[in-house]
């Protein structure tokens, strides 16, 4: 389950050897929803992570699921209206209730400290996946300038007053015994 999207470079990026079930909000969120429900519900003992930037970025800077009201893309020049586009969907918080999900959390990178936490959540995640006890997700809060209209510097400002209030971070469900 790695999508494409801007987001792909990361796997390049990278020093490790593979990665599996990274996707963007496009991939995930948008067009592949059903594939994340499904494994979550099937408690797949895999860890997911979502690098949402609220744009579908690699093809243009439309918009996603996870746009949030009011901000414009390439699709939606006068901001998505609830009205016409419907509302944001958050995914740890859609898939807080499913028996099969064991870790799920949020994180942000816009911020040295945000980076640091994101960190973590993603080190509990894997672990709840090396101990076999469910599925685990981590949405990561990520950078999309160009598709937000707005210059590389303004792109953590952006994000802090703009997403974050709709998809804040931090975890939402835990394995009871999990320490790291
Ligand atoms: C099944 C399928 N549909 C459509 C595309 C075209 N496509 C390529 S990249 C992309 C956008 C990905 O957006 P996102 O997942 O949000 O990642 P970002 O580029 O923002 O990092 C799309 C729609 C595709 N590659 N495969």
């Amino acid at each position: 389950m790695l999508g494409i999207g801007c987001y792909t470079a990361f796997a390049a990026l990278m020093d490790v050897d593979c990665q599996q079930a990274m996707q963007g909000d496009g991939d995930m969120i948008t067009e592949g929803i059903q594939e994340v429900i499904h494994a979550a519900a099937r408690g797949e003992k895999i860890t997911a992570i979502c690098l949402n930037n609220a744009a579908f970025g690699e093809t243009g800077g439309h918009m996603t699921a996870t746009s949030v009201i009011g901000q414009r893309t390439k699709s939606t020049l006068e901001g998505r209206s609830p009205e016409r586009h419907g509302y944001p969907i958050r995914l740890p918080e859609m898939l807080v209730g499913f028996e099969g999900v064991a870790y799920l959390a949020r994180g942000t990178v816009h911020t040295p400290a945000g980076v640091k936490k994101t960190k973590k959540l993603l080190r509990a995640a894997l672990e709840t996946q090396r101990r076999g006890l469910g599925f685990s997700l981590v949405e990561v809060v990520t950078m999309c300038p160009t598709g937000w209209f707005v210059t590389p510097g303004d792109g953590p400002k952006f994000q802090q007053e703009n997403l974050l209030p709709v998809f804040p971070v931090g975890e939402l469900k835990r394995p009871r015994d999990l320490t790291v």
